[in-house]
């Protein structure tokens, strides 16, 4: 089992006044692969939504590459009234085998639908 802990650093599309900071721990069999991602500087009481995404062809980087979502890793989770948030989930490892980054948006409502671009993120290796 490799479990790896990835810095999210936040995105030119993070909302004014949100300053996020954290981490994702990743771990990963041959079957499943458990995320837990915890953040802070976040808007209070708020939903925020987080995926894997594909590479996409904005941007080299993978952050801001602009890449689609992969639906089946989606985690929805609500910040604390001091902003700070736990999203966790577990995905089939074959569905996330072309991710290339994870990233948190803020969401419109508990349904995970994204309000923003993200406000995170981190490339994967
Ligand atoms: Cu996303």
């Amino acid at each position: 089992m490799m479990s790896p802990m990835y810095t999210l650093t936040p995105q030119a599309s993070a909302p004014a006044g949100v300053n996020p900071a954290g981490n994702a721990s990743v771990t990963k069999s041959d079957t499943m692969t458990m995320t837990t991602v915890k953040l802070t500087g976040l808007a209070a009481n708020t939903y925020y939504v987080g995926h894997y995404h594909v590479m996409g062809t904005a941007s080299t980087e993978p952050c801001k590459s602009g890449g689609a979502p992969i639906m089946a890793s989606m985690m929805v989770g609500q910040t604390d009234a001091a902003g700070a948030l736990t999203l966790s989930g577990n995905v089939a490892t074959a569905d996330i085998a072309a991710a290339t980054y994870l990233n948190v948006h803020t969401a419109k409502d508990s349904t995970g639908a994204p309000a923003d671009a993200g406000v995170a993120c981190t490339p994967l290796k």
